[in-house]
């Protein structure tokens, strides 16, 4: 019986084996699956742009002369993305983050001082009263003093972390101000669309860029100027640094979830729902990260890339893609925008940038 027991024990651990080695392959084959119908993603990106124009007229005549106001920024090495042989989270450029980090810190010396004080009590026994060294044991059963302070140190200790833990948790929550600037983030199989409601309602759609290696002649592929491998893509999310944003994540088909390290912001998007957190950013910069729940075949390869700029150069990219800024009359918004296109030539990269909206 018991060795028929042990049997399907075996059983169950190699089925667990196998289950393990399949979803381990899976990728590998969904993507070799996949490999024709990633050249029909272009085809999605043309409608959305074409409608992104077609709903404000206005804007995309204005788009026009701004047409060089914006060049994707270079990402700093090490910042808002994953360093070589790290161990500590990521450095924070969000308020949040910031309190998270500290508080991270902080545990990971709670965590070290009561392991080495259990480690030291450990050695005393094992020194003191082993069997050779204690060979009439103490036959103590109570000892009021030990136990009182054994339980309100433990219970003291817990009531210092929990403190700044709910701190952290509604910071975490804290709704944003009516006045905050909406981005929806959309979570596609396998991509993601940024969706600027309160700009004129224009769709941004993001991809992965591939490397030279794995593109056509004439298409594009990644450069470090996008940023590192598997975490570049095409198009960024832009945002404003220093302004309350409210940024809301849903889904089209299955459960996605937005998450950046180095902001502390992660929130999952879920097809008809609408979640939302405030981000504030600390500093212009690149910032990356990558869809965290596990939707599907190419779950690991819909990256994000979050591009934060000082506000008056996030309003004229706005107008660059065709949108509008709140408060500001379409010949206004356009003024900044124009400026910086006469003082710099446009650059090759831009250019497709233009045509898309105009198409
Ligand atoms: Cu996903």
């Amino acid at each position: 019986m018991k060795f028929h027991g042990s049997r399907n024990g075996f059983h169950r651990i190699a089925a667990g084996l196998s289950m393990a080695l399949a979803l381990t392959l899976s990728p590998v084959l969904a993507v070799a699956q996949d490999a024709p119908a990633a050249e029909v993603e272009p085809a999605v990106e043309a409608p959305v742009a074409a409608d992104a124009a077609a709903t404000d007229v206005t804007a995309a005549d204005a788009a026009a002369p701004a047409a060089g106001s914006y060049t994707p920024m270079k990402p700093t090495a090490g910042k808002g993305m994953p360093v070589e042989r790290g161990i500590d989270v990521q450095d924070q450029y969000s308020p949040t983050g910031d309190f998270a980090h500290g508080l991270h810190i902080g545990l990971v010396w709670v965590m070290a001082i009561i392991s080495a004080f259990v480690l030291l009590l450990f050695v005393i026994v094992i020194v003191r009263f082993n069997a050779k060294a204690n060979p009439v044991p103490s036959k103590t059963s109570h000892n009021t003093l030990i136990e009182v302070v054994w339980t309100v140190v433990p219970a003291l200790i817990l009531l210092g972390i929990a403190i700044p833990s709910i701190t952290l948790i509604s910071k975490q929550y804290k709704s944003p101000p009516k006045d905050a600037i909406t981005v929806k983030a959309i979570g596609y199989q396998w991509y993601w669309g940024y969706n600027y409601p309160d700009n004129g309602d224009f769709e941004v759609v993001s991809n992965m860029l591939k490397e030279k290696a794995d593109v056509k002649a004439g298409e594009r592929f990644r450069t470090d100027d996008d940023g590192p491998s598997h975490l570049a893509v095409d198009n960024r999310m832009v945002l404003p640094v220093g302004v309350p944003i409210r940024l809301q994540t849903t889904a089209a088909d299955v459960i996605h979830s937005f998450a950046v390290p180095s902001l502390w912001f992660k929130l999952d998007a879920v097809p008809g729902r609408l979640n939302e957190k405030m981000l504030i950013i600390k500093e212009p910069g690149v910032y990356f990260g990558q869809c965290s729940e596990l939707c599907g075949a190419r779950h690991g390869y819909m990256p994000i890339a979050i591009e934060a700029l000082p506000l008056d150069q996030f309003n004229a990219w706005v107008v660059a893609q065709g949108g509008t800024v709140k408060g500001a009359k379409a010949e206004e918004a356009a003024a900044p925008a124009a400026a910086p296109a006469a003082a710099a030539p446009a650059e090759g990269e831009a250019a497709p940038v233009a045509a898309e909206a105009t198409t």
